[in-house]
């Protein structure tokens, strides 16, 4: 559907920041992205690659999603990542958050008559 295009913007797509070593990169973008409202989101990836890097992901070789469907497709190259995942000692409503720099292969769903990403599947 239309919207989960954009849920997939708001929540993994970060083109315009550069892999650095900021520890307060992920309670800061955990937050201004909404994946702080009602729960901790527990674990979260963020790309930073051009959006047209992320979509082409979808014209990759179809493979089976870790839930079974057939619509994941890995990312030939390796992509710039950082892996957010919430601390032991974070409580809600202050979720706190350990960020991991990657340089790994995207797992993602697709979706649409527009093909696009819709889901972050795993980095290999
Ligand atoms: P999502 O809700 O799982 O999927 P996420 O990727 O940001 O969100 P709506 O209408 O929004 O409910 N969709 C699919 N989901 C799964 N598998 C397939 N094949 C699929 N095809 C379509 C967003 C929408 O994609 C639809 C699905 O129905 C949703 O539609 O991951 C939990 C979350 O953590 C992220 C990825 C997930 O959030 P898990 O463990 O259940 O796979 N996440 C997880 C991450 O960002 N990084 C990671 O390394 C891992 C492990």
């Amino acid at each position: 559907r239309f919207w989960r295009l954009h849920k997939f913007q708001r929540q993994h797509m970060d083109p315009e920041h550069l892999t650095t070593n900021n520890t307060q990169y992920c309670n800061l973008m955990m937050k201004a992205r909404n994946m702080t409202k009602g729960i901790c989101k527990p674990v979260n990836t963020f790309i930073h690659e051009p959006k047209e890097i992320v979509d082409a992901v979808c014209q990759e070789a179809n493979i089976t999603c870790k839930n079974g469907q057939p619509n994941c497709h890995q990312s030939s190259l390796p992509l710039n990542l950082t892996h957010c995942r919430q601390t032991g000692a974070s409580k809600y409503p202050n979720c706190q958050y350990r960020a991991s720099y990657l340089t790994k292969q995207i797992i993602v769903a697709c979706e649409g008559k527009v093909y696009v990403p819709v889901h972050f599947d795993a980095y290999v």
